[in-house]
């Protein structure tokens, strides 16, 4: 059996973790419910719970929870497990470098692996000019630093960022996000220089053009329109997009707009950054999101799925934009510590050698073959849309296109009780988004729509 095959017929790590939903308990169970009072005693409030069960173990397609329950996941950590969770590889290579050491700081004394999974980002981003990589923790801190690089090259200030926008939740990334609630509402005042321009949101223009909703040319037209009368390209440094839109609604642009959008930047003297945090490493059925329309960005920025569920974050970008910044002037504690490093070179090779890219997109057709066929029935069913493993419904009150956050809500939270962790997302709270873990089995994936489905209909009653 080749090692797709394998992945579909009995997710990764079946073995070790028993790969079925079952639940010993109510969700949440009784020491879940003890561990949650824990927390409200002891965290902070504003560190939200999306299900209020505490897990235990997890790996193919399954989370256990402390209570016995084994719970189906359909958002891999809000798409960080790609690779699964405790993939075999990661496991190993995390065990012997964990050994080896923990940390010196590269800043201090350099090693190899930092170098080696700068070497990766490198080869396995988009283009093949010469290239140069620096590595973080966290996707916000990567979106910063790349600020920082299109800045020193262009000696130029402004950032542009898009309507329904997520970047991260550090000052300058919460001016570049969108919405307010619960992300940016109370904690002003924001970093200045950031605009914002109108997105490319096919569902939602045709209400306005139902020419411009497919014609992405003309969407990035709009969009720049507003650029240059509102910003002007002899201010702005950078322009940043998510090539699919995260937490803003699982949003794919129009075909045409995030290439016309590109070559506006390279004509202007404007770094064309894409923000691959959420779409990156085989999630959308191609390693990045920019190969689906042949964009080459001048930096990109990569982490969740890069290392397996260890904290990791990436820029890499042209050579002579990332050398702008001058020596020292990047860095940090942490980045690029060692057994993230480990952890991120044993997940590229288990979606290269595993063939991960091809199992993103047989899992996306999946996905929208059961979708489509659920809209076929419920006209709550605005919108079903994505690319490989990043596929989302966007729901709205029956026969309108006004958002439902309620509903959003109501099946979600009946999903869980069922045992499948399922997200909502978007700019209206409206969108049930499904990021399933590349080493889930067929099998699990489609019980765990069903009972996604069952959840849908039963709203109804
Ligand atoms: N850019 C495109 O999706 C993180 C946020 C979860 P960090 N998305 C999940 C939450 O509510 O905090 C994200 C993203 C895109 C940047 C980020 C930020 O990545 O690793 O969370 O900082």
């Amino acid at each position: 059996m080749d090692g797709i095959a394998l992945y579909r017929d009995n997710g990764l790590m079946s073995a070790s973790l028993e790969q079925r939903r079952h639940l010993a308990t109510a969700i949440p169970g009784p020491r879940s419910i003890e561990l949650m009072a824990r927390k409200l005693a002891a965290v902070a409030q504003g560190v939200g719970t999306t299900l209020p069960v505490f897990a235990v173990e997890a790996g193919g397609g399954i989370v256990k929870d402390v209570d016995g329950n084994s719970l189906i996941d359909l958002g891999s950590g809000i798409a960080v497990t790609t690779v699964g969770n405790s993939a075999p590889r990661v496991v190993d290579a995390v065990r012997e470098q964990v050994e080896a050491f923990t940390h010196t700081c590269f800043m201090v004394t350099p090693y190899e692996g930092y170098v080696a999974v700068a070497e990766a980002l490198n080869r396995l981003t988009p283009g093949d000019h010469d290239k140069r990589s620096a590595l973080f923790n966290s996707g916000a801190e990567a979106v910063e630093n790349a600020i920082k690089v299109a800045r020193a090259w262009t000696k130029k200030q402004a950032v542009v960022t898009f309507d329904h926008a997520y970047h991260g939740r550090t000052n300058l990334t919460m001016a570049m996000t969108a919405k307010s609630m619960p992300y940016k509402s109370g904690f002003g005042p924001f970093a200045p220089e950031v605009y914002r321009a109108p997105m490319s949101y096919p569902y939602r223009d045709a209400a306005f053009s139902k020419e411009g909703a497919v014609d992405g040319e003309l969407a990035a037209h709009r969009a720049i329109n507003v650029i240059e009368k509102q910003v002007g390209a002899g201010n702005l440094a950078a322009v940043v997009i998510e090539p699919i839109q995260g937490e803003g609604g699982f949003i794919v642009p129009a075909d045409g707009f995030l290439p016309a959008i590109a070559a506006w930047c390279t004509a202007n003297g404007v770094v064309f950054i894409a923000d691959e945090v959420q779409t990156g490493f085989a999630r959308t059925g191609a390693m990045f999101a920019c190969h689906h329309e042949g964009v080459v960005p001048d930096l990109i920025v990569t982490a969740k799925g890069i290392a397996g569920g260890l904290p990791l974050s990436a820029v890499t970008g042209r050579a002579e934009m990332m050398d702008a910044a001058h020596i020292s002037g990047l860095g940090g504690t942490y980045g690029g510590n060692p057994i993230a490093c480990a952890a991120a070179l044993a997940t590229i090779e288990t979606i290269e050698t595993d063939g991960l890219v091809e199992r993103a997109r047989e899992i996306g057709g999946l996905m929208l073959d059961t979708l489509h066929r659920m809209q076929a029935d419920d006209d709550r069913i605005g919108d079903v849309r994505g690319r490989g493993a990043m596929i989302a419904v966007e729901l709205v009150r029956s026969g309108t296109d006004e958002p439902d956050a309620d509903l959003a809500k109501a099946v979600a939270t009946a999903a869980h009780q069922a045992g499948v962790i399922v997200l909502t997302c978007g700019t209206y709270g409206n969108v049930l988004r499904f990021l399933p873990p590349l080493s889930i089995s067929d099998a699990l994936l489609t019980e765990g729509l069903d009972v996604v489905a069952t959840a849908l209909t039963g709203t109804r009653a």
